[in-house]
This record gives C-alpha cells, structure tokens and sequence, in this order.
C-alpha cells in the first residue's frame, strides 16, 4: 500500500532505485523524515524499467551491489557473474524489504515540479496528482539514463503494428515467436536484445546509426567457491572499488600501447577480450583514453575479431565503429555479432540510408520500406540532464534549472548546482556517474549528502548552496580533463550528441571516482570549500 502524501518531511527523495532507496535508508538512520517519489510501482529504477529481453548489467553482480551493510553482501544470492534485469530487481526489492523502506515510498507519482521559497528557505515539490510537500532538501535521484528518447522522424504513432522501447518494455513481456521485427539503436539495449530477438522472431532487421564497441561478456553461473572468497575479503574489495578508476578494482595499466611489441599487444588485447571484462580492455595500457595512435590499435584488434566472427563482409563492416574504443559507452554482449550470420538477421547501415519516416507499415529509409509486425525502439535517453530538466525545478529568483542549463549543464562536483540551495542531485553531470560502476559511485554521493546535511544540522545551519566561483572551477576542470582525452571525438550521449538541440558538452567528470572522491572529502573536510552555507 502507497503511504498518504505528508505534507511536511525534512527531505523530498525523487526517485527509487539504488540512488533513492540507499538515501531513504540513510536519512532514517539519522533521524530525519523523508518522502519517496517514484513513478513507476516499485523500487529499482533502471531495473524496473529496462525490462527488455536480455538486458543485463554490465558491471559484475559481486561488485555491482551495495557495500553499506555487510550482513547484506554475506547473505544476498547472486546467480550469475552478469545479472539480469529479474536478478537485478530482485535484489532491490530484497533491499526495500530488508530494510522496510517501502513504508516511505509514494508510487505512481511523478514529481513534476520543485521550487524553492527563499523566505521560508524550503522547496515546495509537486506531484502529478496535484498534492504538494514542503522540504528542507530535496534529493534528485533521479538516475542518469531514464528520460527515454525515441528517434526524431515523423509518422511515430503511424505505424499499424506494435511498438515496443526498451525502457518501457511490458511487465508481461513479448512473444515475437512468428513476427517480422525491425529494431532501430544500437546501444547496450540494442546489443543486448537484438540476439534474443533473433533467435525468436522470424526476422529482424537491425536500423544502425552509429556501431558499437561490444565484448563477449563470458557470462556463467557464479561458482560457490568465487562468492565465498569473495565474501572473505569482501571489506578489502569495496576499498579498492572506493579507489579505483571506474568503480571496479583492477591493476592498473603500466605501460603504453606504443612501447610494446606487435606479439605482446596482441596477447594482451586478447586476454582482456578473453576475460569478458569492460574494464580489463578499457585498462590494458595507459593510453588507450588518451592517444589516438594507442586508441587506434585497440580499434584495429576489435575490428578484426568483428571481421572474424561476422560472415558476410558487408555486414562485418558496417559494424566496425570508426570512433575511438571507449570513447562512447561500449557494451557487452552476449552473442551479438554472431546474430548478423543468422540467415534470418539483416542490418541496415543508417549512414548510408538515413531513416526517413515511420509508416503505417514499418520503416521508411532514404532507400526503401521494410514493412514489420513490430518495431523496437532501443533508441536510449537523454542521458544525465533529461530526468533533472523534464522536472520544472526552480531556485532562487524563480530561476529554472532548464533554462540555467541551456548552454550545458553546470554543477559543483555534479552535487549541487548555483542558485538552487538544498537541492542535490545523485550522480548528476560532473561527477563520474556513467563513467563508473554505478553503485559505487551512488553510495559515494549519498554518504557525502547525508555528511552534508549532518554538518548544517549540527551547526545549525538551513542551506547549503555551490559558489558561482567553485562552479565555475569545477566546470572548468571537468571540461579540462575531458580535453586530455578522446571522449570528446565521438558522437555520444557523454556529449549531448543523441539529442538535436542538445548542448555539445562533455558530462561526466574523466578523471575517475578515487580522485574524484579524494576532491570531495576535501571539500568536506574544509568546511564544505565552495559551498555557502547559511543560518
Ligand atoms: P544508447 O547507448 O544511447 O543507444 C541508443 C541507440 O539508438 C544508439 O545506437 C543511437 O545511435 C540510436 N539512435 C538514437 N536516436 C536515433 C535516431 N534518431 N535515429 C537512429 N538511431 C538512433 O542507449 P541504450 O539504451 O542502448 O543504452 C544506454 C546505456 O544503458 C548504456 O550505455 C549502458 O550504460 C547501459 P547513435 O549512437 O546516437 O548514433
């Protein structure tokens, strides 16, 4: 049962997964009220959602979890080394059982706006159904992949058949046993479902845009003895997660890709290929994120094994990506290119024939018409702003977050953001967030807003706000860091690039989540440095 909407708590959360429910959990440990908002019927946002058949995490489910409670991490059953969208549900609402927190939770309710009254130094949330609550903080976690996009091209609703995206896919599922299916994206959602299709429908046509870097995740049941040695030594290993790069420990890197033999290099690409580990690529020399002459030997390796293992040369082609490896988000599959040698697998090379339009029957491209029973969209977001702006939230002066972040959007740390007191925001834009092992990188900010909120309470304090100035350093930084690496080379939605209109803007913060953090306990650590705060 949905809890009746307070009307006063000290802390508005929007949103509940991982972000949501590890802030409930926190701010009820320190005796605070707080209020979830979620749309959707229950917990685990992205796992609730992206329902889609083979989605998967792509972060081991060992360390894809929460680290907060040990007894947890002792006692939860993971099955498989890459968890699916069941599995990975499934331990959200085990989280959201354990720990009681649906009890605080309003499902079915969007949050539609937030602002914040300067007399009174509180925000005033609003919901879709029109009541309203006032809040000394308001937490937006909202997460960094769920305001979903589909393509912009006309005749959307036209088409007769059934249409599907993959982040609002049916709880009941789909049955595509007999249909003719064309499936346009090919991110993680297309990767991983476009196989899972195939081997059910009687035919799918693949619409690509821009290709992507996949690897075979080796995907296995977990063995006892892996989960057991690493329940051992499991404090050991949420440290090393807490310090590493992208939030999955593994040792770094010590040379370049330049300074090592032909023979070497290539054993060494084929052992990462091998481990079915994103990280292990991405890590295998010092280099690969910053230099094209490096980059382009990873490209060259991954390249030959598309050409390998993909038949037709056309096809094996098309799927090579021109971008540098890792400069968009690569992905990790399971028998995904293997699906273009199925008979019953056609791909369509969007550069060549750009879609047109959505028909009564199917897709239109510059070339022809491919009718279908169904279409799936696997078109993906508009990633880190989109859940913030789609929320008319607005801070001092009226000021509107939307319109603050017309040329891109500007944080200090990816916390907070000028003008908009008490309001912080969980993995937002410049922080590491989608450049990270998710979870490690959402335990990290609620810890640090909790410490925050602690700090006022404890001082006396009513708001905390970032400096015009530390925000501007930071976005500075941010932009910096990006600018040493080739990140900013590809078309990605790290850049804006997925959406027209979108500000051309590097997002997250490169510099990885052990110095990242080490900046913010800094920060704490010195009175909340570039932080204003208030009595
Ligand atoms: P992604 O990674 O954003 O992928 C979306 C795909 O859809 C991508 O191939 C896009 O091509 C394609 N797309 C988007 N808009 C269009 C239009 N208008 N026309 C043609 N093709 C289009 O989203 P996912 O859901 O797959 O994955 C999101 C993240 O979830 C993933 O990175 C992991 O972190 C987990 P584009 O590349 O923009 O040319």
């Amino acid at each position: 049962a949905t809890p009746p909407v307070p009307s006063t708590v000290d802390a508005v959360i929007v949103g509940a997964g991982f972000s949501g429910m590890y802030l409930l959990h926190k701010l009820r440990g320190m005796g605070l009220t707080a209020v979830v908002f979620e749309a959707g019927t229950d917990v685990g946002g992205t796992w609730y959602w992206n329902r889609y058949p083979g989605a998967r995490v792509d972060v081991e489910s060992l360390a894809y979890s929460y680290s907060f409670d040990p007894d947890l991490e002792q006692t939860f059953e993971w099955e498989e080394r890459y968890p699916t969208q069941p599995e990975i549900l499934r331990y959200a609402q085990h989280v959201a059982d354990r720990f009681d927190l649906r009890r605080d939770i309003v499902f079915r309710t969007r949050v539609v706006g937030a602002h914040f009254d300067e007399d009174g130094g509180t925000w005033e949330v609003r919901t879709e159904h029109g009541d309203a609550v006032h809040a000394q903080y308001l937490v937006m976690a909202t997460g960094c992949l769920s305001a979903s996009k589909h393509p912009e091209i006309p005749g959307l609703e036209t088409f007769k058949g059934a249409s599907y995206h993959t982040a609002h896919w049916p709880h009941e599922g789909v049955d595509f046993t007999g249909l003719s299916v064309g499936v346009i994206g090919t991110g993680s959602s297309g990767v991983q479902s476009i196989p899972v299709i195939a081997a059910q429908a009687s035919d799918v046509t693949v619409f690509q845009r821009t290709p992507a870097y996949s690897l075979p995740a080796r995907n296995r049941k977990l063995r006892p003895d892996e989960v057991a040695e690493m329940r051992e030594h499991y404090r050991d290993y949420r440290q090393a997660q807490k310090e590493s790069g992208f939030g999955v420990p593994v040792p770094p890197a010590t040379k370049s890709a330049l300074e090592v033999s032909p023979e070497e290099r290539e054993a060494r690409f084929e052992e990462a290929w091998e481990s079915g580990s994103l990280v292990n690529l991405l890590t295998t020399y010092t280099d690969l994120a910053l230099s094209q002459e490096a980059n382009d030997l990873a490209k060259a390796f991954v390249h030959r094994k598309i050409k390998e293992i993909v038949e037709d040369p056309q096809t094996a082609a098309d799927l090579c990506p021109e971008y540098p490896v890792g400069t968009k988000r690569p992905c990790l599959d399971t028998h995904y290119y293997e699906t273009y040698n199925r008979p019953n697998v056609h791909l369509v090379n969007l550069q060549r024939e750009p879609l047109v339009e959505i028909t009564e029957k199917g897709i239109r491209t510059a070339a022809e018409e491919y009718v279908f029973d169904a279409i799936v969209y696997a078109t993906g977001f508009d990633a880190m702003t989109g859940s913030l702006t789609n929320v008319d939230i607005r801070g001092r002066g009226g000021a509107s977050l939307k319109e603050t972040w017309s040329a891109g959007p500007r944080t200090y740390l990816g916390i907070g953001s000028a003008g908009f007191p008490n309001l912080f925001m969980i993995t937002g834009p410049g922080s590491p967030s989608v450049l990270s092992n998710m979870i490690v990188s959402i335990e990290q900010h609620v810890d640090w807003v909790c410490d925050a909120i602690a700090h006022l309470r404890d001082q006396g304090l009513r708001t905390i706000e970032a400096s015009q100035e530390a925000q501007d350093a930071w976005v500075d930084h941010v932009n910096l860091i990006a600018s040493y690496t080739l990140y900013p080379k590809a078309n990605s939605w790290y850049m804006g690039a997925n959406v027209p209109g979108k500000p051309r803007v590097f997002m997250p913060y490169a510099g990885g989540v052990g110095e990242y953090r080490k900046k913010c306990d800094e920060v704490a650590a010195k009175g909340y440095e570039g932080f204003l705060l208030d009595a």
